[in-house]
Protein backbone atom coordinates (compact mmCIF):
# COMPACT_ATOMS: atom_id res chain seq x y z
CA UNK A 1 0.00 0.00 0.00
CA UNK A 2 1.38 3.26 -0.22
CA UNK A 3 0.45 4.99 2.94
CA UNK A 4 -0.16 8.50 2.76
CA UNK A 5 -1.25 9.25 6.55
CA UNK A 6 -1.02 6.56 9.51
CA UNK A 7 -3.99 8.18 11.90
CA UNK A 8 -6.61 8.34 10.46
CA UNK A 9 -5.24 5.77 8.20
CA UNK A 10 -5.38 6.60 4.60
CA UNK A 11 -3.59 4.72 1.98
CA UNK A 12 -4.21 3.96 -1.66
CA UNK A 13 -3.41 1.15 -3.55
CA UNK A 14 -0.59 0.19 -5.67
CA UNK A 15 -0.47 0.77 -9.58
CA UNK A 16 0.71 -3.39 -9.41
CA UNK A 17 -2.78 -4.96 -7.73
CA UNK A 18 -4.83 -1.82 -9.85
CA UNK A 19 -4.20 -3.80 -12.86
CA UNK A 20 -6.51 -6.35 -11.42
CA UNK A 21 -10.53 -6.49 -12.37
CA UNK A 22 -11.34 -7.20 -8.75
CA UNK A 23 -9.28 -5.94 -6.13
CA UNK A 24 -7.47 -8.08 -3.21
CA UNK A 25 -8.86 -6.96 0.63
CA UNK A 26 -5.01 -6.68 1.62
CA UNK A 27 -4.27 -3.76 -1.76
CA UNK A 28 -8.07 -2.56 -1.62
CA UNK A 29 -7.53 1.39 -0.59
CA UNK A 30 -8.69 3.26 2.33
CA UNK A 31 -10.42 6.80 2.98
CA UNK A 32 -10.88 7.28 6.25
CA UNK A 33 -11.84 10.68 8.74
CA UNK A 34 -11.04 9.61 12.01
CA UNK A 35 -9.58 6.18 13.63
CA UNK A 36 -11.10 2.97 12.56
CA UNK A 37 -13.59 1.90 15.33
CA UNK A 38 -14.24 -1.72 16.35
CA UNK A 39 -17.79 -2.58 16.64
CA UNK A 40 -19.21 -5.64 18.43
CA UNK A 41 -21.65 -6.93 15.90
CA UNK A 42 -23.43 -8.88 18.58
CA UNK A 43 -24.86 -5.38 20.64
CA UNK A 44 -24.46 -3.11 17.41
CA UNK A 45 -27.97 -2.13 16.15
CA UNK A 46 -28.66 -0.24 12.90
CA UNK A 47 -31.44 2.56 13.37
CA UNK A 48 -33.87 3.32 10.81
CA UNK A 49 -36.26 6.42 11.18
CA UNK A 50 -37.03 9.89 10.06
CA UNK A 51 -39.86 9.86 7.52
CA UNK A 52 -41.09 5.89 7.79
CA UNK A 53 -44.16 4.65 8.78
CA UNK A 54 -42.56 2.03 10.67
CA UNK A 55 -39.08 3.15 12.65
CA UNK A 56 -36.80 0.27 12.71
CA UNK A 57 -34.05 -1.08 15.17
CA UNK A 58 -32.26 -3.86 13.10
CA UNK A 59 -29.72 -6.59 14.28
CA UNK A 60 -27.29 -8.45 12.31
CA UNK A 61 -29.20 -11.28 12.16
CA UNK A 62 -32.27 -9.24 11.50
CA UNK A 63 -30.72 -8.29 8.09
CA UNK A 64 -29.33 -11.38 7.30
CA UNK A 65 -33.34 -12.38 6.84
CA UNK A 66 -33.38 -9.89 3.84
CA UNK A 67 -32.59 -11.94 0.35
CA UNK A 68 -29.07 -11.78 0.04
CA UNK A 69 -27.94 -9.39 -3.15
CA UNK A 70 -24.27 -9.07 -4.54
CA UNK A 71 -22.85 -6.81 -6.67
CA UNK A 72 -19.81 -6.13 -8.42
CA UNK A 73 -18.51 -2.52 -7.86
CA UNK A 74 -15.82 0.16 -8.27
CA UNK A 75 -15.46 2.48 -5.09
CA UNK A 76 -13.42 6.21 -5.71
CA UNK A 77 -12.76 8.52 -3.44
CA UNK A 78 -13.33 11.85 -4.84
CA UNK A 79 -9.97 13.16 -4.10
CA UNK A 80 -8.44 10.72 -6.39
CA UNK A 81 -6.03 12.10 -9.10
CA UNK A 82 -5.89 15.16 -6.38
CA UNK A 83 -2.11 14.77 -7.17
CA UNK A 84 -2.19 16.41 -10.88
CA UNK A 85 -4.44 19.21 -9.24
CA UNK A 86 -2.04 20.17 -7.01
CA UNK A 87 0.73 20.53 -9.13
CA UNK A 88 -1.38 23.31 -10.60
CA UNK A 89 -1.98 25.24 -7.86
CA UNK A 90 -1.05 23.79 -4.09
CA UNK A 91 -4.21 22.42 -1.96
CA UNK A 92 -3.46 22.78 1.70
CA UNK A 93 -3.87 19.65 4.31
CA UNK A 94 -5.39 17.30 1.75
CA UNK A 95 -3.79 14.05 0.81
CA UNK A 96 -2.34 14.16 -2.42
CA UNK A 97 -4.04 11.07 -3.63
CA UNK A 98 -2.53 9.19 -6.73
CA UNK A 99 -4.89 7.52 -9.17
CA UNK A 100 -5.33 4.31 -6.49
CA UNK A 101 -8.27 6.12 -4.84
CA UNK A 102 -9.85 3.42 -6.08
CA UNK A 103 -10.66 -0.11 -5.90
CA UNK A 104 -12.92 -2.91 -7.21
CA UNK A 105 -15.14 -5.70 -4.75
CA UNK A 106 -17.60 -8.01 -5.21
CA UNK A 107 -20.15 -6.60 -2.50
CA UNK A 108 -23.00 -8.74 -0.64
CA UNK A 109 -25.48 -8.12 1.43
CA UNK A 110 -28.94 -6.75 2.26
CA UNK A 111 -30.72 -4.44 -1.03
CA UNK A 112 -31.32 -1.19 0.78
CA UNK A 113 -34.71 -0.82 -1.27
CA UNK A 114 -35.44 -3.87 0.75
CA UNK A 115 -35.07 -2.58 4.46
CA UNK A 116 -36.63 0.56 3.32
CA UNK A 117 -39.43 -0.59 1.85
CA UNK A 118 -39.92 -2.55 5.24
CA UNK A 119 -39.70 0.41 6.93
CA UNK A 120 -42.20 2.10 4.86
CA UNK A 121 -41.12 5.14 3.28
CA UNK A 122 -43.54 8.27 3.54
CA UNK A 123 -44.64 10.28 0.44
CA UNK A 124 -42.60 13.48 2.11
CA UNK A 125 -39.01 11.54 1.98
CA UNK A 126 -36.73 12.50 -0.99
CA UNK A 127 -33.50 11.96 0.43
CA UNK A 128 -31.96 9.04 2.66
CA UNK A 129 -29.52 9.98 5.25
CA UNK A 130 -26.55 7.31 6.51
CA UNK A 131 -24.91 8.10 9.88
CA UNK A 132 -21.66 6.31 10.53
CA UNK A 133 -20.35 5.15 13.94
CA UNK A 134 -16.96 6.93 13.76
CA UNK A 135 -16.68 10.61 15.21
CA UNK A 136 -14.58 12.88 13.12
CA UNK A 137 -12.40 15.98 14.42
CA UNK A 138 -12.30 17.56 11.25
CA UNK A 139 -15.94 18.70 11.66
CA UNK A 140 -15.85 21.73 14.54
CA UNK A 141 -17.50 20.52 17.00
CA UNK A 142 -16.73 16.56 15.57
CA UNK A 143 -19.35 14.73 14.20
CA UNK A 144 -20.37 11.34 13.20
CA UNK A 145 -19.21 10.60 9.26
CA UNK A 146 -22.33 11.08 7.37
CA UNK A 147 -23.76 11.83 3.85
CA UNK A 148 -26.89 10.98 1.94
CA UNK A 149 -28.20 10.27 -1.55
CA UNK A 150 -31.51 11.23 -3.39
CA UNK A 151 -34.35 8.86 -2.74
CA UNK A 152 -34.69 7.61 -6.40
CA UNK A 153 -30.59 6.53 -6.06
CA UNK A 154 -31.06 5.01 -2.59
CA UNK A 155 -33.96 2.38 -3.72
CA UNK A 156 -32.18 1.15 -7.21
CA UNK A 157 -31.23 -2.24 -6.86
CA UNK A 158 -27.92 -2.32 -6.98
CA UNK A 159 -27.33 0.40 -3.67
CA UNK A 160 -26.38 -2.79 -0.56
CA UNK A 161 -25.86 -2.68 2.99
CA UNK A 162 -23.14 -4.78 2.68
CA UNK A 163 -21.58 -7.45 5.22
CA UNK A 164 -19.59 -9.02 2.65
CA UNK A 165 -16.66 -8.35 0.72
CA UNK A 166 -15.10 -10.34 -1.95
CA UNK A 167 -16.83 -13.71 -0.21
CA UNK A 168 -15.23 -12.82 3.13
CA UNK A 169 -16.79 -10.97 6.32
CA UNK A 170 -16.26 -7.38 5.89
CA UNK A 171 -13.03 -5.99 6.94
CA UNK A 172 -12.91 -3.52 10.34
CA UNK A 173 -11.42 -0.77 7.97
CA UNK A 174 -14.02 -1.40 5.31
CA UNK A 175 -16.85 -0.87 7.70
CA UNK A 176 -17.72 -4.24 9.75
CA UNK A 177 -20.59 -5.03 10.62
CA UNK A 178 -22.47 -3.16 7.97
CA UNK A 179 -21.72 -0.15 5.12
CA UNK A 180 -23.50 0.95 2.40
CA UNK A 181 -22.49 0.22 -1.07
CA UNK A 182 -23.34 3.49 -3.50
CA UNK A 183 -21.94 2.30 -6.81
CA UNK A 184 -20.99 4.76 -9.11
CA UNK A 185 -21.41 7.61 -6.41
CA UNK A 186 -18.48 9.42 -4.63
CA UNK A 187 -16.83 6.95 -1.91
CA UNK A 188 -17.74 9.08 0.69
CA UNK A 189 -21.62 8.51 0.12
CA UNK A 190 -20.96 4.37 1.13
CA UNK A 191 -20.67 4.81 4.70
CA UNK A 192 -19.14 2.30 6.90
CA UNK A 193 -19.67 1.18 10.10
CA UNK A 194 -23.03 2.13 9.60
CA UNK A 195 -25.34 2.49 12.41
CA UNK A 196 -28.16 4.75 11.56
CA UNK A 197 -30.27 5.44 8.20
CA UNK A 198 -32.91 8.41 8.09
CA UNK A 199 -35.55 9.41 5.35
CA UNK A 200 -35.75 12.90 4.90
CA UNK A 201 -37.17 15.92 3.03
CA UNK A 202 -34.06 17.55 2.01
CA UNK A 203 -30.14 16.03 2.15
CA UNK A 204 -28.47 15.71 5.16
CA UNK A 205 -26.88 18.63 6.61
CA UNK A 206 -24.11 16.59 8.20
CA UNK A 207 -20.67 18.31 7.52
CA UNK A 208 -19.26 15.40 5.34
CA UNK A 209 -22.37 16.05 3.12
CA UNK A 210 -21.17 19.42 1.43
CA UNK A 211 -17.53 18.95 2.59
CA UNK A 212 -17.63 17.04 -0.34
CA UNK A 213 -18.59 19.80 -3.04
CA UNK A 214 -16.46 21.75 -5.66
CA UNK A 215 -16.09 25.16 -4.47
CA UNK A 216 -15.28 27.73 -7.14
CA UNK A 217 -11.65 28.85 -7.46
CA UNK A 218 -11.44 31.76 -5.50
CA UNK A 219 -13.35 30.73 -2.27
CA UNK A 220 -11.24 29.62 0.97
CA UNK A 221 -12.73 26.18 1.53
CA UNK A 222 -11.24 27.29 5.55
CA UNK A 223 -14.67 30.20 5.74
CA UNK A 224 -16.86 28.42 2.95
CA UNK A 225 -20.15 27.70 3.77
CA UNK A 226 -22.80 24.70 3.09
CA UNK A 227 -24.34 26.47 0.33
CA UNK A 228 -21.53 27.36 -1.48
CA UNK A 229 -20.26 24.51 -3.98
CA UNK A 230 -21.55 22.06 -6.11
CA UNK A 231 -22.47 19.03 -3.84
CA UNK A 232 -20.69 15.87 -5.23
CA UNK A 233 -22.59 12.79 -6.42
CA UNK A 234 -21.91 10.56 -9.22
CA UNK A 235 -18.42 10.03 -10.44
CA UNK A 236 -17.34 11.68 -13.45
CA UNK A 237 -15.72 9.81 -16.60
CA UNK A 238 -12.13 9.80 -16.20
CA UNK A 239 -8.70 7.07 -16.34
CA UNK A 240 -5.50 6.74 -15.44
CA UNK A 241 -2.25 5.16 -17.33
CA UNK A 242 -1.03 2.41 -14.77
CA UNK A 243 1.75 1.51 -17.31
CA UNK A 244 4.66 2.26 -17.91
CA UNK A 245 5.14 3.31 -14.50
CA UNK A 246 6.17 6.70 -13.58
CA UNK A 247 10.12 7.22 -13.86
CA UNK A 248 10.10 3.94 -16.13
CA UNK A 249 13.51 3.54 -17.92
CA UNK A 250 12.27 3.03 -21.68
CA UNK A 251 13.63 3.27 -25.06
CA UNK A 252 11.82 4.20 -28.21
CA UNK A 253 9.96 2.62 -30.49
CA UNK A 254 6.37 0.35 -30.18
CA UNK A 255 5.75 -0.27 -26.66
CA UNK A 256 2.53 -1.61 -24.66
CA UNK A 257 0.70 1.33 -22.56
CA UNK A 258 -2.47 0.47 -20.20
CA UNK A 259 -4.96 1.91 -17.44
CA UNK A 260 -7.95 1.70 -16.19
CA UNK A 261 -10.86 4.00 -17.14
CA UNK A 262 -13.88 4.47 -15.13
CA UNK A 263 -17.57 6.21 -15.55
CA UNK A 264 -19.71 6.84 -12.79
CA UNK A 265 -23.47 5.97 -12.32
CA UNK A 266 -24.92 4.01 -14.69
CA UNK A 267 -22.66 4.94 -17.27
CA UNK A 268 -19.83 2.93 -19.12
CA UNK A 269 -16.81 4.06 -20.84
CA UNK A 270 -17.42 3.57 -24.15
CA UNK A 271 -13.78 4.61 -25.54
CA UNK A 272 -10.31 4.94 -24.70
CA UNK A 273 -8.23 7.09 -26.52
CA UNK A 274 -4.39 7.56 -26.26
CA UNK A 275 -1.54 9.86 -27.80
CA UNK A 276 1.80 9.78 -27.91
CA UNK A 277 2.70 13.22 -28.96
CA UNK A 278 1.22 15.53 -26.30
CA UNK A 279 -2.38 15.18 -27.91
CA UNK A 280 -1.86 16.26 -31.29
CA UNK A 281 -2.60 12.59 -32.86
CA UNK A 282 -4.91 10.03 -31.27
CA UNK A 283 -5.43 6.21 -31.59
CA UNK A 284 -8.00 4.04 -29.91
CA UNK A 285 -7.23 1.67 -27.04
CA UNK A 286 -8.36 -1.88 -27.07
CA UNK A 287 -10.70 -1.54 -24.10
CA UNK A 288 -12.54 -4.17 -21.77
CA UNK A 289 -16.26 -4.78 -22.05
CA UNK A 290 -17.78 -3.34 -18.93
CA UNK A 291 -18.62 -6.32 -16.44
CA UNK A 292 -21.90 -4.53 -15.47
CA UNK A 293 -22.41 -0.40 -15.35
CA UNK A 294 -20.79 -0.37 -11.99
CA UNK A 295 -17.22 -1.36 -12.23
CA UNK A 296 -14.49 -0.05 -13.86
CA UNK A 297 -12.68 -0.95 -17.74
CA UNK A 298 -9.15 -1.81 -18.11
CA UNK A 299 -7.51 -0.67 -21.71
CA UNK A 300 -4.27 -1.23 -23.55
CA UNK A 301 -2.54 0.16 -26.90
CA UNK A 302 0.53 0.00 -28.18
CA UNK A 303 1.88 3.47 -29.18
CA UNK A 304 5.05 4.40 -30.49
CA UNK A 305 7.20 6.16 -28.33
CA UNK A 306 9.71 9.05 -29.60
CA UNK A 307 13.29 9.40 -28.36
CA UNK A 308 13.75 12.24 -25.75
CA UNK A 309 11.32 13.38 -23.15
CA UNK A 310 7.78 12.93 -24.16
CA UNK A 311 4.08 13.08 -23.05
CA UNK A 312 1.51 10.26 -23.11
CA UNK A 313 -2.49 11.57 -22.31
CA UNK A 314 -5.25 9.08 -22.20
CA UNK A 315 -8.47 10.20 -22.66
CA UNK A 316 -12.07 8.41 -21.84
CA UNK A 317 -15.36 8.95 -23.56
CA UNK A 318 -18.77 7.74 -21.63
CA UNK A 319 -21.97 5.93 -23.40
CA UNK A 320 -23.31 9.54 -22.83
CA UNK A 321 -20.22 10.70 -25.25
CA UNK A 322 -19.29 12.86 -22.28
CA UNK A 323 -15.05 13.17 -22.34
CA UNK A 324 -12.58 14.24 -19.56
CA UNK A 325 -11.68 17.68 -19.90
CA UNK A 326 -8.07 18.67 -21.03
CA UNK A 327 -6.20 20.35 -18.43
CA UNK A 328 -6.21 19.78 -14.52
CA UNK A 329 -6.25 23.70 -14.91
CA UNK A 330 -9.61 23.28 -15.94
CA UNK A 331 -11.03 21.18 -12.86
CA UNK A 332 -8.93 22.62 -9.77
CA UNK A 333 -11.17 23.90 -7.43
CA UNK A 334 -10.09 24.51 -3.36
CA UNK A 335 -10.54 20.98 -2.23
CA UNK A 336 -9.24 19.09 -4.81
CA UNK A 337 -11.94 17.05 -5.87
CA UNK A 338 -13.45 15.16 -8.84
CA UNK A 339 -10.02 15.35 -10.92
CA UNK A 340 -11.44 14.16 -14.47
CA UNK A 341 -9.42 15.71 -16.23
CA UNK A 342 -7.05 13.80 -19.35
CA UNK A 343 -4.17 11.75 -17.76
CA UNK A 344 -1.31 13.01 -18.93
CA UNK A 345 2.04 10.87 -17.83
CA UNK A 346 5.62 12.42 -18.80
CA UNK A 347 8.28 9.96 -20.53
CA UNK A 348 11.78 10.03 -21.41
CA UNK A 349 12.79 7.50 -23.96
CA UNK A 350 16.45 6.14 -24.87
CA UNK A 351 16.76 5.79 -28.70
N1 LIG B 1 -17.58 6.03 6.31
C1 LIG B 1 -17.26 6.39 7.55
N2 LIG B 1 -18.07 6.03 8.56
N3 LIG B 1 -16.15 7.13 7.81
C2 LIG B 1 -15.30 7.53 6.80
O1 LIG B 1 -14.28 8.18 7.07
N4 LIG B 1 -14.88 7.56 4.37
C3 LIG B 1 -15.62 7.61 3.10
C4 LIG B 1 -16.40 6.33 2.87
N5 LIG B 1 -17.15 5.97 4.03
C5 LIG B 1 -15.62 7.16 5.47
C6 LIG B 1 -16.80 6.38 5.28
C7 LIG B 1 -14.79 7.87 1.95
S1 LIG B 1 -14.37 9.49 1.65
C8 LIG B 1 -14.46 6.88 1.06
S2 LIG B 1 -13.65 7.26 -0.36
C9 LIG B 1 -14.80 5.48 1.33
O2 LIG B 1 -15.49 5.30 2.56
C10 LIG B 1 -13.55 4.61 1.39
O3 LIG B 1 -13.88 3.27 1.67
P1 LIG B 1 -12.72 2.24 1.98
O4 LIG B 1 -11.88 2.77 3.10
O5 LIG B 1 -13.40 0.95 2.32
O6 LIG B 1 -11.91 2.11 0.70
MO1 LIG C 1 -13.55 9.67 -0.41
Amino acid sequence: MLVHQDEPYNAETPPDALVDRITSLEAFYGRNHAPIPRIDSGSWRLRVDGLVGRPLELSMDDLRRFRERTVVATLQCAGNRRADLIEVRDIPGQVAWGPGAISTASWSGAGLADVLAEAGIRPEAAHIAFEGADESQQADPPQLFGGSVPLAKATSSEVLLAWSMNGQALPPAHGAPLRVIVPGWIGARSVKWLQRISALAEPTDNYFQTEYSLLPPEVDPRTAGPGDGITLGPIAIHCAFLRPCRGARLTAGPTEVSGFAFAGDDRTVARVDVSADRGSTWIHADLDPPANPWTWQHWRATLTLPPGEGELVARAWDSTAAVQTESPATVWNPRGYANNAAAHLHISCSA
